[in-house]
């Protein structure tokens, strides 16, 4: 852990390697997350990397492979900025363990979520300048990190679409919010994804490789899968699971918090809402009466289709004991799950029933 990490305000679940979310308030601070706020997501090391002799490699069904130093990869395109919220596919993992108990995995509160501006070269300029091969299908990507995978040691990888690949926001990225990236954060340079869960976001990008097939590396096939929830850690067909991708439609109240207690009267509930990348969030409601009535939250900023919004609503609530419960609704016209009992899943993935916040009113 760096010293920078010691400082922050995070939670930290585990220190190596390091899993650290912020709070509910100190996310809903301010839209961009700085980047001591950002949540950290790491597999294995965090690798210290040589500006100056970083290469990153370009493989596999390309007209012809190259290795691209940081200045080359800048001279070849405009670099370009996108508004893009990272959401690990465990945010809110803590709720469906209480359903039910998970293997381990990291006990991810609702912060597991962060925003930045991105700054970086769009991967499909980068393709171009090797020439794509007609029969690659998927562009694979490997971290130059280290990390553990069933007694093995291995770089953290993915795979993404030849087709996502090839839309203009996904980026190699240099910067967040104005700043080059930490170490934490991928330095010097990462994938960024939109509209898919955090882990196909490769840090310390090391090389990209077009290929016919996903990526055969195992956090992309025995990882960030989705199962039924009969399925078990022992029983799961690692091959049968279903691949996560885009986000889902989600939203969370960060203030008040949990527990909290608060006068009665007016008071102002806020929090984030976030989408995949088809439908954006439309409307963000709040009940205090388990559901029978819901009152509109007023939608206070968003930035484009990749990034979350913040909503807030104020509230008139008498003494007592009071549960507060969120939705959204995206412009397909769905809703959210309302039980996380629905969403038992042996990995603790994608929860998104609606969340419940119970305060105390004095
Ligand atoms: N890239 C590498 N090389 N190693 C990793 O462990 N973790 C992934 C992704 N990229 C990871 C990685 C996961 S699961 C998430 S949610 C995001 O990075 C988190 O990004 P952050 O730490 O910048 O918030
Ligand atoms: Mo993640």
């Amino acid at each position: 852990m760096t010293a920078h990490t010691h400082k922050s305000p995070l939670i930290v679940h585990r220190a190596h390697p390091l899993n650290a979310e912020p709070p509910g308030n100190l996310l809903q601070q301010s839209f961009l997350t700085p980047q001591q706020h950002f949540f950290v997501r790491t597999h294995g090391s965090i690798p210290e990397i040589d500006p100056s002799r970083y290469r990153l490699l370009l493989t596999g069904l390309v007209q012809q492979p190259r290795a691209f130093s940081l200045d080359e990869l800048r001279s070849l395109a405009p670099a370009r900025t996108v508004p893009v919220t990272l959401e690990c596919a465990g945010n809110r993992r803590t709720e469906i363990m209480a359903v039910k108990p998970l293997g381990g995995e990291v006990p991810w509160g609702a912060g597991a979520i962060s925003t930045a501006n991105w700054l970086g070269i769009p991967l499909r300029e980068v393709l171009r300048a090797v020439g794509v091969q007609a029969n690659a299908r998927y562009v694979a990507f490997t971290g130059l990190d280290e990390a553990p995978f069933a007694g093995e040691t291995v770089h953290f990888g993915s795979s993404i679409t030849l087709g996502k690949a090839l839309s203009q926001d996904v980026l190699l990225a240099y910067e967040m919010n104005d700043e080059p990236l930490t170490p934490e954060h991928g330095f010097p340079l990462r994938l960024i994804v939109p509209g898919y869960i955090g882990a196909r976001s490769v840090k310390w990008l090391g090389e990209i490789t077009l290929q016919h097939h996903p990526s055969t590396n195992p956090y992309q096939t025995r990882d960030y899968k989705l199962f039924p929830s009969e399925v078990t850690a022992q029983t799961a067909d690692w091959s049968r699971g279903k691949t996560l991708e885009s986000l889902v439609l989600n939203a969370v109240i960060t203030t008040p918090q949990a527990g909290e207690t608060v006068a009665a009267g007016r008071v102002q509930v806020r929090g984030y809402a976030i989408s995949g990348e088809e439908a954006p969030v439309e409307r963000v409601e709040l009940s205090v009466d388990d559901g029978q009535t819901w009152k509109t939250a007023t939608i206070v900023e968003r930035a484009g289709p990749y990034a979350w919004c913040f909503w807030e609503l104020s509230l008139s609530l008498p003494p007592g004991d009071r549960q507060l419960i969120v939705r959204a609704w995206d412009t397909s016209k769905h809703t959210q799950p309302e039980d996380v009992r629905n969403l038992w899943n042996f990995k603790g993935y994608m929860n998104n029933a609606c969340h419940r916040v119970t305060i105390h009113l004095v």
